[in-house]
């Protein structure tokens, strides 16, 4: 299946490997490597678009089509080397953004950034650091973006009240049966739901703004370069959509300035850790510039609190719903991802006023 699909791209070289690739919980990666006749073999992402997560693939190409443009007329006017500091689409041989398989799967390619890392976990703090920076200025350089034309890839997406709702019918509904074994992960949620509604409320009054945000900027969605150490491109632009700058920041931390892995099972090794969230802010603030309102930097620790809340309410919803969403590779891995975010958020809690008084010290 894979060779035919190959078959069907603007690669050039002779393909001499394939393997899977990266660790993303969504699409299925691949890496490709070509002969070409240079000392250096050609590389490149394949990818299979997941399409249960995404069943619009055709405008989501279109996004990302679009803002990779425009990324690339920024990245020029800074002088800056476009053809690694955003990703490139490589067509298929009929000059499609992406190929669609006699089984109705859509795939598409891109440009293999060399000579720079995606990390797992904060393995060097001066590569969150960086990343930090790296995605305030993504945020930044999309600021005047036009955000009407963006289609709305996955509709209430960080609409983090209609996914508290979704969580109670996946409770109710309980089709795995599962549900009596995690009602402490249940009843954690419940009665914090006032976390989920606090960003509705304040976009319904009108207190902070809709803005073009990434919308899933964990750590392995940012290539660090090898030799620099900055963070060189922000990829996965899946979720780029009109979105809140508290839950672009609030992603990162969630995942970056934990100090164990996401579906780490020793609960004693997971905490939010004071200095990454430091660090993290002091990046993110530099990459934003003078962009943000007060609101905005006075809601950050909110951001990291919602997100963490939000995704441990996804991940135990999907485990009540039997896995269907995010990619498992054992049992009860999404139970398990589900007890370090409920884990995370009662440790931000604990650390509320440390957190407000970074930020205050950050901005
Ligand atoms: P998912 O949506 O499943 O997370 P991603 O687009 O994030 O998929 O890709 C998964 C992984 O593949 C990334 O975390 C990264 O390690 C690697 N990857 C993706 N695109 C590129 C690229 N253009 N160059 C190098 N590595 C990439
Ligand atoms: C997914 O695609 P990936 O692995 O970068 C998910 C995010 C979650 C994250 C949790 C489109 O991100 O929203 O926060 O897993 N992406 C989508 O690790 O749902
Ligand atoms: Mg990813």
């Amino acid at each position: 299946m894979l060779n035919e699909v190959i078959e069907r791209f603007r690669f050039q070289g002779r393909l001499v490997d394939q393997r899977p690739y990266g660790s993303g919980h969504i699409n299925d990666t691949y890496l490709l490597t070509f002969e070409n006749g240079n000392e250096e073999p050609g590389r490149a992402i394949l990818q299979r678009m997941n399409k249960n997560v995404f069943p619009k693939p055709a405008a989501l190409m279109e996004n990302i089509m679009n803002v990779t443009a425009y990324l690339r007329g920024k990245i020029l006017e800074n002088g800056g080397d476009p053809e690694r500091e955003t990703l490139n689409v490589i067509p298929t041989k009929d000059g499609e953004a992406c190929y669609v398989d006699a089984k109705g799967d859509y795939w598409r390619s891109y440009v293999f950034i060399t000579d720079a890392t995606s990390y797992d976990q904060v393995e060097d703090p001066e590569h969150f650091y960086q990343s930090a920076v790296a995605f305030g200025r993504f945020q930044r350089l999309l600021s005047d973006y036009p955000a009407d034309t963006l289609h709305e890839i996955i509709e209430g997406f960080h609409d983090t009240r209609a996914r508290y709702s979704l969580f109670e019918k996946a409770v109710r509904e309980d089709q795995m049966g599962r549900a009596a074994s995690v009602m402490r992960e249940i009843e954690f949620l419940r009665e914090r739901k006032s976390v989920a509604d606090c960003f509705g409320e304040l976009l319904d009054k009108g207190e902070i703004p809709l803005r073009v945000t990434h919308n899933d900027t964990k750590l392995n969605n940012i290539m660090i370069d090898n030799q620099t150490g900055k963070g060189i491109c922000v990829i996965d632009l899946d979720t780029v959509m009109p979105g809140l700058v508290m839950n672009d920041f609030g992603d990162s931390i969630r995942f970056g300035a934990s100090t164990a892995a996401e579906d780490e099972q020793d609960l004693s090794r997971v905490s939010c850790s004071m200095e990454l969230f430091e660090l993290y802010a002091r990046g993110f603030m530099k990459g934003c510039g003078r962009s943000l309102t007060e609101r905005e930097i006075q809601l950050m620790p909110m951001g990291a609190k919602v997100m963490t809340y939000e995704c441990g309410m996804r991940f135990l919803t999907d485990y009540l719903e039997g896995d269907t969403y995010f990619k498992i590779h054992r049992e009860h891995q999404n139970l398990d991802r589900c007890r370090t975010q409920l884990k995370l958020v009662e440790d931000m809690e604990k650390k509320w006023y440390t957190m407000q008084e970074i930020i205050n010290k950050c901005k």
